[in-house]
């Protein structure tokens, strides 16, 4: 389901296609908003990552979580793309087109109202941890290690599966703060689009990832 986190054979991390058409998305996100995100903004970050994981051979062939989980002693530029590279995936897979992404249900729902009342409360914490960032950034859903429901926040490049974040656990849902997320569409209108942003949430993915976290 998630986008693999292995290099191809050749060394390379690889820009994997949207799992949807650029358009899927509207009208919650635009087709040229979809097209320069994934097509120039992500595919910079794959062609950054390769370029300095090229000048550091020790880090050749490592999986991309695998570097994450070691971030305090990477590079910056190895970081900043390698975290880039991972939100980013993970941010498509947390999307569906409006009216496919299902509802909470299961297991899921009740944890989501027994950590937030419900999926309403969900969605507003959501869009106030996400109002509240400062900045470039990351707003997640997580499962916390104690197996609660956390809302929360990372600046710049930063995801929960990086060594030293500061929102720890198994990322269920991501949505993108940095500004070219949503300008194009939204303007300085950051809280429409975190409000809109629920048309296009991914439950079924949110389901399957909370029920693998569940199992380990
Ligand atoms: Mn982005």
């Amino acid at each position: 389901m998630d986008t693999p986190t292995l290099p191809a054979a050749d060394g390379r991390f690889a820009l994997v296609p949207l799992p949807w058409p650029e358009d899927a998305l509207a009208p919650v996100i635009d087709a040229e908003t979809m097209a320069l995100h994934h097509g120039a903004h992500h595919r910079a970050y794959v062609e950054k990552l390769n370029a300095a994981i090229a000048e550091r051979p020790s880090l050749g062939g490592q999986a991309l979580d695998a570097l994450l989980a070691r971030a305090r002693t990477l590079h910056a530029d190895v970081r900043t793309n390698a975290g880039q590279h991972w939100n980013h995936g993970f941010f498509w897979d947390s999307m569906a087109p409006p009216g496919e992404g299902g509802a909470p249900e299961g297991e899921l729902l009740r944890a989501i109202e027994r950590d937030f009342g419900g999926p309403g409360g969900l969605a507003e914490a959501f869009a106030a941890a996400g109002a509240a960032h400062f900045g470039s950034g990351w707003a997640w859903l997580v499962r916390a290690r104690n197996g609660r429901l956390v809302v929360g926040t990372t600046p710049d490049e930063e995801s929960p599966l990086m060594e030293g974040a500061a929102l720890g656990g198994t990322p269920l849902l991501v949505n993108d703060l940095w500004e070219h997320a949503f300008y194009l569409g939204y303007r300085n209108r950051k809280a429409d689009y975190l409000a809109a942003w629920w048309k296009v949430a991914n439950w079924k993915a949110a389901a399957a990832r909370f029920a693998a976290a569940r199992r380990q």
